[in-house]
């Protein structure tokens, strides 16, 4: 289905061959595209046979992993621009594309010297325009992504208390994570609280939860390749009067815009409704990020909800929504959930409570 979808827009930009490289991981397209779920492996398409090359440490793990249209070829002791150049050689390729944002300059040097004179393009919307639109298995795979994530926040929340690191309650809630399932932390967690809180992507640090503060917790989890991305902030203790004004502005601006989305708007239009109530509120300055960003195969995709992206946000992608305002020295704060967007409206996939909870 990828693959047919693929050789599509191959046909329609006269691309007679495609080659995604990976290396450690480098580009999930490689999944995406051939149901690989290994590190390492590079996959040629042509308009008419579709390869994975792998070396001996994948040979069990591909044959079960491949979708049937993918013939695998075992590297055995050929290195792999010996073998990319074989199938270059029977292919005779007049336009070669590549993914010019994951392919490294040295490997884009030894595809030039093997293509043999044909014209080398990038060629990465061949697979992220694909990306962007969810298939409903897709969808269902990030909501269990979502589901894990959730579970174990709610978990966490039992260990919130005066006294505890930030990076004690970032172990507690991977753990949980992975007890429900996850491979691993979409990213590294973020825990930032008291006056790190206004540091939009503090990183769990050996800061002791203090009275009074405000704790901005940002996670995910990747579940079957899928990934979920959420956040809460939450108080311990007395939390300041001013704290829960703005909380309640950052509230507000994310439930309208979640509640306001739906495919076909604008991206900069979405993030424009939040981002005027927070001006209108006078904190425009605070807010400095955009309004969100799509997930999937990566916890960062397109289309990227932000002030200045005019692409229009098709049916079938699923965005975060996380206004925030965050005041240096102080605090602050952010909400986010996961949105699937349709021409019928928005259907957020997430549902934690956006009360301010206070431990
Ligand atoms: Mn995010």
């Amino acid at each position: 289905m990828v693959l047919d979808k693929i050789r599509e827009k191959m046909e329609e930009k006269g691309i007679d061959l495609l080659i995604i490289y990976d290396r450690e991981g480098c580009t999930p397209s490689l999944f995406y595209v051939t149901g690989f779920k290994g590190e390492d492996g590079v996959s040629l398409i042509s308009r008419d046979k579709a390869y994975l090359i792998v070396d001996s440490r994948y040979y069990a793990q591909a044959r079960k992993e491949l979708f049937p249209s993918i013939t695998m070829v075992e590297l055995g002791k050929k290195k792999t621009w010996e073998m990319i150049k074989k199938i270059l050689d029977d292919v005779k390729p007049e336009k070669v594309s590549f993914e010019g944002s994951r392919l490294s300059y040295k490997n884009y040097e030894k595809l030039k010297e093997i293509a043999d004179g044909a014209e080398l393009l990038p060629g990465d919307e061949l697979i992220t325009d694909l990306r962007k639109i969810k298939t409903q298995e897709e969808v269902s795979k990030i909501e269990v992504a979502i589901k894990v994530a959730q579970d174990a926040f709610n978990e966490m929340l039992n260990y919130v208390k005066v006294g505890i690191k930030e990076r004690e309650l970032a172990a507690i809630l991977e753990f949980e994570m992975k007890k429900r399932g996850a491979e691993r932390p979409a990213f590294d967690t973020i825990i930032a609280s008291g006056w790190r809180s206004a540091l939009p992507h503090g990183k769990a640090s050996e800061k002791n939860i203090e009275e009074g503060d405000l704790i901005v917790v940002d996670f995910g989890a990747k579940v079957d390749g899928y990934n979920s991305d959420l956040t809460r902030t939450i108080g311990v203790g007395k939390v300041s009067d001013k704290a829960k004004e703005v909380y309640e502005i950052v509230r507000t601006a994310q439930q309208t815009a979640c509640e306001a989305a739906r495919a076909g708007m604008l991206a900069k239009e979405l993030d424009t409704i939040a981002r005027k109530i927070i001006d209108e509120a006078g904190y425009g300055e605070n807010f400095g990020h955009s309004l969100g960003h799509s997930i999937g195969l990566e916890v960062h995709e397109g289309p990227i909800v932000s002030a200045s992206n005019e692409d229009i946000l098709p049916s079938g992608s699923v965005v975060t929504i996380e206004p925030g305002i965050y005041i240096e020295g102080e605090f602050g704060i952010r909400i986010e959930d996961d949105v699937l967007l349709t021409e019928k409206g928005s259907k957020c996939l997430s549902s934690l409570p956006r009360d301010l909870m206070i431990f």
